[in-house]
Formats: C-alpha cells, structure tokens, sequence
C-alpha cells in the first residue's frame, strides 16, 4: 500500500514514520510512505502558499493552487495506474474508528492532505477530496498529528508490519470491546498479586477470564461500546 502526505512540515511526518514498527515496515517494504512539500509547488516568488480570507476574519487560509499542483505532481509520480483515494484531516469530518480504518486498508494508494492555519480554500477540496476525516472532537494546529494517526492505524493491518494477524485483531476495539489487563513478571510487585488464573497455565480457563475482564472493562470505561456490542450479538 502507498500513501502520499501533502503537507508544510515534510520532515515532522518523516521524523515520525522512520522510527519503531511502521519505520521498520516501510524498510521492509510492506509500505510505502512519501511526504511532500506543498510550498514545493507554489509559483509565488516568496514561495507563499496563503492568504488572508475573503470577507474578513482572523488569520490566514492556505491557497488553493500549490495543493492542486502538489497533488497533481503526487498523481504522476510512479508507475501506479490508479488515482489515490483522497483523504483531508479535518474536525469537519467522520470521526475515525477502527471500522472505517479496516475499510481504508484495501485502498491500494492514500492521498492524505494536511490543514494548517484556518483551514485551506475549499475549492480545492471540491475539486481533488474524497473524503474528510476526523481524529476526535478538539482541534488541532494543523493536520500532520491526524495524517500520522491515519497511517499508523491503517499499516498496522497490513500483512507483515506486525509479527502475526492476532496481534491487531485480539485487540481493544477490534472485536467492539476494550482489551483485558495484561501482566508480565515479577508475580509481585508493591505488594500487588498478578491474578491467580494466569499462572495456572488453563488456556480456557484464562480466555474466559480475559472475555468477562473485557466486557467488564468496556461496561465501566465505554458504556457506549457496551450497548453497541450487546445490541449486535
Ligand atoms: N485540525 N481531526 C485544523 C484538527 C483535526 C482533527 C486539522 C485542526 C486541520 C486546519 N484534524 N486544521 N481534530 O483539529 O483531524
């Protein structure tokens, strides 16, 4: 899978996605990651890529045409046929789950824009977005935190970045519930006891166990999870 992050601040995306699994995957070619510079692609002799809002108001509005010409320059780029599907990080948009990251990951290429200032002029987004994204209801200084959720959350699933399929799919909301607690050595620590039913070795046992810890966990913590789980059994 190739993602493509249109974007002011190339190296923060890097810097991020160099480093421990999805670093390590990307190396190993199970993805492909590119960040660009949408100042790059201004025409503007001060290299500008905003402007003040029409019709008044605080701060400033990132431009529409280094965006187009960045994107276009990102549609060229390669031998893939297939236009990315495109993606803004926006608080306007769907709250992400986990479901519509497992939907995300058949893309064979994601196009994601990154937002700064006041947002970007949405002519752009009419012409090339497909789809806005949100991380959550709070706002943000700009779209490379979200962007970067969105790449972890989506290669993760892809074969090969972790060591084994359970290891996404036994967790927190992949099945709807909150995952149970977990304990490594020593048996003991401040005078706290790991549960008596992990150091039996009963594999069912310890299953049942983790389940009812899960449902337990997800009453009290996410109770709208709960309803949600129950009413889909
Ligand atoms: N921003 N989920 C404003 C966000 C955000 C979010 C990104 C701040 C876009 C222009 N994006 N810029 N929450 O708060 O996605």
């Amino acid at each position: 899978m190739r993602f493509d992050i249109a974007t002011l601040f190339p190296k923060m995306c890097e810097a991020v996605l160099s480093e421990s699994i999805i670093g390590r995957a990307r190396t190993a070619g199970f993805l492909e990651v590119n960040c660009w510079n949408i100042r790059d692609y201004t025409l503007d002799k001060h290299r500008r890529v905003d402007d003040s809002p029409y019709g008044g108001g605080r701060g400033m509005v990132m431009q529409a045409d280094p965006i187009f010409r960045c994107y276009q320059a990102i549609c060229a780029d390669g031998e893939m046929a297939e236009k990315p599907h495109c993606i803004y990080l926006s608080p306007k948009g769907k709250v992400l789950t986990q479901q519509r990251a497992r939907e995300l990951v058949q893309q064979p290429r994601l196009f994601l824009l990154c937002g700064h200032y006041e947002g970007v002029d949405e002519r752009v987004l009419n012409e090339i977005i497909d789809e806005e994204i949100s991380i959550g209801d709070y706002v943000l200084t700009g779209g490379e935190l979200p962007a970067l959720v969105l790449v972890d959350t989506i290669a993760r699933m892809l074969p090969g970045v972790l060591p084994e399929k359970c290891c996404f799919e036994e967790e927190s909301h992949y099945s709807g519930l909150l995952e149970y607690p977990q304990y490594t050595r020593p048996a003991v620590w401040h005078g706290q006891e790991v549960p008596e039913v992990l150091l039996t070795g009963h594999h069912k046992n310890i299953a049942d166990w983790r389940f009812a810890q899960s449902l337990d966990m997800t009453k009290q913590h996410r109770p709208d999870l709960y309803l949600d789980y129950l009413n889909k059994k």
